[in-house]
């Protein structure tokens, strides 16, 4: 089983570890030189990416800065007020704040809310001791806002919650179609996968996204379908399929529940093609051709993920997708299958713990067997015998008062939920909030009476499970920063001090993982389908030097990476389910002259930037917070690309930058989740979506469908600046600060009078500055401040649309001393011969659109492979490929005009 997790040779270290951002789960050598500089690649040996890396997985190495980090735990109170504690300290007031609040409220009082970003063994400890010492089971996971209706929609059609293929469908897939997924910039290495195959044997892609997203590239056929009417699109196909003879009568026959019902309601709701055309606003011929593209072709498989899940009807879409696979038989073989990709890198081994509010552990519920044999295993004095709140009823729960103390673990909820001002409002009131993050200075942070600092990725150990079911080990190659603890650890700790220091006894992640593993083979014979009792009894050794492996892993025999081959699936009868699904309308009105609002992912951001945000490279794709939207609706309104727009929701407003884009259809706008207080002024995403509009089986709420109004937002002023520090300025109007190399570049905007620059730039004082230029009239100014020769910071002020190129005034931070070019040029803001890069497009190689633009138009580049040779940009991991062909389309279109 020894994989060579650890290499050692000329003062250099080299560990085999496990990509900390989406669900691919890719595996990434990091190697330590002897002075410590730490550099990444992807591993050849790991079957997620047998080496490929995307661009956050390459600039993995830049995140592990001491930047931001929270360095020993603090207690303290919401104005920012902290002061430092002993760890004996912390662990004991939590312990006693719980213990207290339990006591005098009972467990359902208290609550954990926690995150797909732990480590499995985290996420065991945190369940065990909430379910089966605590004794509620008010613990739930960010989960709940990912991959819940995928949760509900498998265990309703297949008995369990187990994503039936594995990576290898998708290269032998024929037909492979996305639903809601933007798999180009959320799964790059499982997309770099599908290209691969598709460049060998013509794989065909079908997109079915209302947006035209970097996937659209590869796709032979894009269903810009109406948000919100993917289930009649399937149910549509579901009876079309029937109808023209492509059930599989043999497979269903035998293996299947439910046909007729499920087909009945299909017929009821998109009896033909000019029903669904109509509903989902697509043309017939469009969506015949999908239907029939679907029948002729035998391996097919389905990839969907949030455009699907975060849906008031989300289960209901999973399963009207699971029917169609059921119908035909496309299921247990190869190529073929419903695929849920998974979002965070241990999405999947939460459930396997069962860290959502309605499960219990090991993939069991709430069955009074159980909870019993559950109790009995862990020897559990007070089992939680019921579910417990799911997060959306959490955060209202903590509003109300019935929960009195929270711990917030791995997660930011009070950007990434909805009604993200209604959680605030919450957290401001709760009597006791514990943080454990491995950032000081977070939104939700900021809500805590305790602070405790986690390891992060690079300093823990432990396992995660990716989309595929392949469990792949996390381990350490640096130590902890500061005092930083294992997630694992702090919460042991905490049990114990809560007087159940028997059941916590561990000393290592080995030994949770250990407990993990049999709990999941405990009384299974079979019957769950998470089992992976034949680790057990693993030692330390074999935990470290454990290889990526897929469950089931049953006990004497090989673990398993197609699951239903034998057309038996984990139901009571074996046989699996068609579920009757109707689709139904929108969630909330729209008002007219409204707009729908979209939300989701950018390339090179991950959710909330507490990592993704400190580099520079990561920051330069998409410098602000951006609103797309599309030509005709922009002109409607008056904005202009580059401009800035307000966008007000009946829950909250935001400013983001305009982004003018024929990608987005008419009628809808896009902006990304990632932006939050500590990098820009207003546009937290969840403040502007209402918690109101939940999927009623899986409780996740509808992040992509809110109407919103959107009107330009025209400053009297702009300005930036640069900065070595993380200013946050406070003006009240718009900013919005990034990484650069060296420091941050803050844009800003505001209406009326220029404040005074002590007044909103914090720690900036203008009498150290050399000031150039200071126009009373029109408000315009430049200063800069430096300490000896190094640039400190510069701010450059004016009437709007005046200011200088950002680039070459950005590189002046990084180095250690200004020349006297530099210093000539500093406050003119360019030095002479200098050309900007502009946007970042290619973020492995830092190419501009400038730069890209120039070399298109002076050496005559016509394709990407051309560009790649010239400037290197798309050669290494390849995410901006799409982008490439599109600025190359956009140079040549200028050149026809
Ligand atoms: N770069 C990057 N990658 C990530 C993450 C990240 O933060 N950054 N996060 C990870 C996580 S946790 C997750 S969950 C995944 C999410 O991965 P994805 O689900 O691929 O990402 P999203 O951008 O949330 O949404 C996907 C698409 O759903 C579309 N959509 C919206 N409404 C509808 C609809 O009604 N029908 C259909 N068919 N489509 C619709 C949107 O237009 C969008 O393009 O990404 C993971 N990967
Ligand atoms: N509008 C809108 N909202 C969304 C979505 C959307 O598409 N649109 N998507 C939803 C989805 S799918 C998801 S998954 C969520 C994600 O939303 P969140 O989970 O809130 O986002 P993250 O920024 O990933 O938060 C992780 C936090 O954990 C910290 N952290 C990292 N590693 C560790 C660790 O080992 N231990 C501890 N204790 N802390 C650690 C990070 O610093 C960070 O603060 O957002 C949801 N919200
Ligand atoms: S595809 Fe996902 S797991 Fe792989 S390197 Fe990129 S972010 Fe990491
Ligand atoms: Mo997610």
């Amino acid at each position: 089983m020894f994989d060579g997790a650890e290499l050692a040779s000329g003062g250099q270290r080299e560990v085999k570890t496990t990509c900390p951002y989406c669900g691919v789960g890719c595996g990434v050598i990091a190697r330590v030189a002897a002075d410590g500089a730490v550099s990444v690649r992807g591993d050849a040996g790991h079957p997620a990416n047998r080496g490929r890396l995307c661009s956050k997985g390459s600039a993995l190495a830049d995140t592990l800065v001491p930047e931001g980090r929270l360095l020993h735990p603090e207690i303290g109170g919401p104005e920012n007020r902290y002061r430092r504690v002993s760890w004996d300290e912390a662990l004991g007031e939590v312990a006693r704040r719980f213990s207290d609040t339990i006591a005098r409220h009972g467990p359902d009082s208290v609550a954990f809310y926690v995150s797909g970003q732990l480590l499995t063994e985290d996420y065991y400890v945190a369940n065990k001791l909430m379910k089966g010492f605590i004794g509620s089971a008010n613990i739930d996971t960010n989960s709940r806002l990912c991959m819940a209706s995928s949760v509900v929609g498998h265990k309703r059609g297949l008995g369990a919650d187990a994503v039936p293929g594995s990576y290898e469908d998708f290269e032998c897939a024929d037909l492979v179609v996305l639903v809601g997924s933007n798999l180009a910039w959320c799964h790059p290495v499982l997309n770099q996968r599908l290209l691969a195959a598709r460049a060998e044997r013509g794989t065909r892609i079908v997109l079915v996204d209302p947006r035209r997203t970097d996937c659209v590239d590869a796709a032979d056929r894009h269903l810009a379908l109406k948000a919100g009417t993917d289930a009649v699109l399937f149910n549509g196909l579901l009876a079309w399929l029937d109808s023209r003879g492509h059930r599989d009568a043999g497979f269903t026959a035998a293996h299947v529940e439910g046909v007729e019902e499920a087909l009945a309601a299909a017929r009821a709701d998109a009896p033909d093609v000019a029903t669904v055309a109509r509903r989902c606003g697509m043309e017939e011929a469009e969506v015949a051709a999908f239907y029939a593209e679907f029948a002729a072709t035998g391996r097919v498989v389905t990839v969907y993920s949030q455009g699907v899940n975060q849906s008031s009807q989300g289960s209901d879409t999973v399963n009207a997708i699971l029917n169609l696979h059921f119908l035909t038989g496309r299921i247990g073989r190869a190529g073929c299958g419903p695929f849920s990709v998974t979002g965070q890198p241990n999405a999947m081994g939460g459930r396997e713990v069962g860290g959502l509010a309605n499960q219990l552990a090991a993939h069991m519920g709430f069955t009074a067997e159980e909870v019993g044999r559950v109790g009995r295993f862990w020897s559990a004095p007070r089992m939680a015998d019921k579910p417990g709140l799911k997060a959306v009823d959490l955060f209202r729960a903590i509003e109300a008062g019935t929960v009195k103390a929270v711990w917030i673990m791995a997660t930011n909820p009070a950007v990434s939920m909805p009604d993200a001002g209604r959680v605030r409002r919450a957290l401001a009131k709760c009597e006791t909030v514990v943080v454990s993050d491995c950032i000081r200075d977070t939104d939700t942070g900021r809500f805590a009476h305790i602070r405790l600092p986690a390891k992060g990725w690079s300093e823990k150990d432990g396992t995660v499970t990716n989309s595929d079911r392949t469990v792949s080990r996390q381990r350490a190659f640096m130590a902890g920063a500061g005092e930083a603890r294992a997630d694992w650890w702090i919460m042991t700790q905490v049990a114990r001090r809560m007087g159940f220091a028997e059941a916590f006894r561990y000393e290592t992640a080995a030994a949770v993982f250990r407990e993990h593993a049999a709990l999941s083979g405990f009384e299974n014979g079979g019957a769950r389908a998470f089992d992976i009792g034949a680790l057990g009894g693993l030692d330390d050794d074999g935990y470290d030097a454990l290889a990526p492996f897929t469950w089931p892993w049953r006990t004497g025999s090989e673990p398993q990476k197609r699951l239903f081959g034998d057309g038996r699936f984990f139901t009571a009868d074996g046989r699996a389910r068609m579920l009757a699904v109707t689709a139904k309308p929108l969630p909330r009105v729209l008002p007219d002259g409204a707009l729908l609002l979209n939300s989701g992912r950018l390339r090179d951001q991950w959710h909330t930037m507490t990592r993704t945000g400190l580099s520079a490279r990561l920051s330069a794709h998409a410098p602000e917070p951006r609103l797309d939207i599309n030509p005709a609706d922009a002109a409607a309104r008056g904005l202009v690309d580059g401009g800035l727009a307000r966008i007000a929701t009946a829950a909250g407003e935001a400013l983001a930058r305009v982004h003018v884009t024929d990608a987005q259809s008419e009628g809808a706008i896009f902006l990304p989740m990632h932006w939050t207080d500590r990098f820009t002024g207003a546009c937290v995403i969840g403040r502007l979506i209402d918690d109101g509009a939940v999927d009623p089986a899986s409780g996740q709420p509808d992040l992509k469908r809110m109407p919103a109004t959107v009107e330009p937002w025209r400053p009297d002023w702009t300005a930036f600046l640069l900065a070595r520090r993380p200013v946050e300025p406070g003006h009240g109007g718009y900013w919005a600060r990034r990484a650069v190399a060296g420091g941050h570049l803050v844009e800003m905007a505001g209406m009326g009078a220029i404040p005074a620059v002590e007044a909103w730039l914090p720690g900036l004082d203008p009498a150290g500055a050399a000031v150039e230029f200071h126009d009373e009239a029109r408000g315009g100014l430049r200063m800069a401040w430096m300490d000896g020769d190094r640039l400190e910071a510069c701010l450059f002020v004016a009437a709007a649309g005046r200011l200088p190129p950002r680039g070459w005034l950005a590189g002046l931070l990084a180095a250690d001393g200004l020349d006297d070019g530099a210093r000539a040029g500093l406050l003119a803001g360019r030095a002479p011969g200098v050309a900007d890069e502009g946007r970042i497009v290619c973020a492995c190689f830092s190419v501009g659109i400038n730069r890209l633009a120039h070399a298109i138009r002076d050496r005559g580049l016509t394709s990407v492979a051309e560009i790649g040779a010239a400037l290197k940009a798309g050669t290494n991991c390849g995410s901006c490929v799409p982008e490439l062909k599109e600025v190359l389309r956009h140079a040549h279109q200028r050149e026809v005009a």
